[in-house]
């Protein structure tokens, strides 16, 4: 299949278009790499080294012998050349990565909040857009969040997969309606998303746009058998207090000897997924696409649920760094419970990686390589949801 992967060049894109590319799939990068470009302005840099896009394509193609095609374009200010884009490759799957991902950049600075909301939301609606503009029949995959949902689920059914059976009183007697599971976002990043469920709901049912949407919960891990290949291929390693996700920041302190960075009590559980079966997730969501004409797929893209505490305690365990519970930077919930659904990734076929010390030892691995690199001073997390 000819497949765009907007936002190609980041931590979950990246590692997509390699497994895609090497499963036979002909592979077009979309991004405006404006993810290094934030690196630049936050004065942080990915602890493990990654080369420019040229170097990137051209290693790939001489350790797989396989191309991936390059277009650079801004998908949020760019719609002309989105949709030459979309014209010139005319895809039959479009991979849509291409936001800002990080809920404490969104909430840094009122210039952060706007910029994450108008190149969120513009880059998913100018998608949708270009596909009703230039008549191309892609199937577009979105990876969400689990976030959606928010944190205030207390009952003890798990969250559905995006739905959700309502039953209302009316004079008539109750009747029973399927609504899209209340949005309920922490951060305005993931107001984005719950703004973007609403785009695809309305292109799916206006113009028949074909729509599957991954929540996908915290991706931790860094490698996948492609990138392994050579360490022009590496994955980026995010560590610092914006765009370090909790698992992966923990690995890296325990390697350097940072007693972990738990907020608050660490009471707070969370979904989880590694790379390896994020990337294999979203082949099998390209292969069970929705017909035309039906509301959007939905699909939790998560394999493990854990509070934050006790994953501090196992990496303390597994490596004797110290557990330092700090001031909680966001306003989220001190203490949940959370219990997902995701039987339909299981029902596709989906082999679930879990959390074993050899993955956690693999990760510690690779930040060892580069610990060199760490710049400490950027290991604490400073934006504050409320000033
Ligand atoms: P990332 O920041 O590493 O990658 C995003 C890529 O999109 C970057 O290469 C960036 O340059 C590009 N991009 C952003 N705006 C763009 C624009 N306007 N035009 C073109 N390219 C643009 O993020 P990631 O961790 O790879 O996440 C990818 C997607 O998966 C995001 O939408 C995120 O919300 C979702 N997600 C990530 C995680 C996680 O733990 N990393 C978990 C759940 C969901
Ligand atoms: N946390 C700590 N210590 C840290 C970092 C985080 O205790 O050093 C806590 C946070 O307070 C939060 C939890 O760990 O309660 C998760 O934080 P995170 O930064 O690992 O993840 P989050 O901000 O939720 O965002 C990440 C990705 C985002 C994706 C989301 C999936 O950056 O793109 O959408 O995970 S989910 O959380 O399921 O919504």
């Amino acid at each position: 299949m000819k497949i765009l992967v907007l936002g190609g060049d980041g931590f979950c894109g990246w590692p997509t278009s390699l497994h895609l590319s090497s499963a036979g799939h002909d592979v077009v990068i979309v991004d405006n790499l404006s993810r290094r470009q934030i690196d630049v302005l936050l004065e942080v840099e990915s602890l493990t080294p990654i080369a420019p896009m040229s170097t990137r394509l051209a290693t790939w193609k001489k350790v797989s012998g396989k191309t991936i095609k390059f277009e650079l374009v801004d998908i949020a200010q760019q719609y002309q050349l989105l949709l030459a884009t979309i014209k010139k490759h005319k895809p039959d799957v479009i991979i849509h990565f291409a936001e800002q991902r990080s809920a404490p950049y969104s909430m840094k600075s009122s210039y952060t909040k706007r910029y994450t909301v108008d190149n969120n939301v513009n880059a998913t609606n100018n998608v949708l857009c270009a596909l009703v503009e230039s008549g191309v029949d892609a199937h577009l995959v979105h990876l969400g969040t689990m976030g959606v949902y928010g944190y205030g689920w207390t009952g003890s059914a798990p969250i559905p997969e995006g739905y959700l059976e309502v039953g209302i009183n009316t004079p008539e007697g109750e009747i029973s309606r399927e609504i899209l599971h209340p949005a309920n976002p922490g951060s305005i990043y993931h107001m984005t998303k719950t703004l973007d469920q609403l785009m695809f709901a309305f292109y799916a049912k206006n113009d028949s746009i074909r729509v599957t949407d991954l929540h996908q919960g915290i991706v931790w891990g860094t490698q996948t058998p492609q990138t392994i290949l050579d360490e022009k291929l590496i994955n980026r390693f995010d560590y610092d207090g914006d765009y370090g996700t909790v698992l992966n920041r923990f690995l890296m302190q325990a390697a350097i000897g940072y007693p972990l960075t738990v907020h608050g009590t660490g009471g707070q559980t969370r979904a989880f997924i590694h790379i390896r079966d994020s990337v294999r997730c979203i082949e099998l969501a390209i292969k069970n696409p929705p017909k035309k004409g039906e509301k959007p797929t939905i699909f939790n893209q998560v394999t493990e649920v854990f509070r934050v505490r006790d994953l501090a305690k196992l990496v303390s365990e597994l490596t004797g760094v110290k557990i330092n519970n700090l001031p909680n930077p966001r306003n989220e919930a001190v203490e949940n419970e959370l219990k997902v659904d995701n039987h339909k990734f299981l029902a596709l076929g989906l082999k679930p990686t879990t959390l074993s010390q050899g993955l956690l030892e693999e990760v510690q691995d690779v930040v060892r390589k580069y610990m060199g690199t760490v710049d400490e001073s950027k290991i604490p997390a400073t934006s504050l949801w409320r000033k």
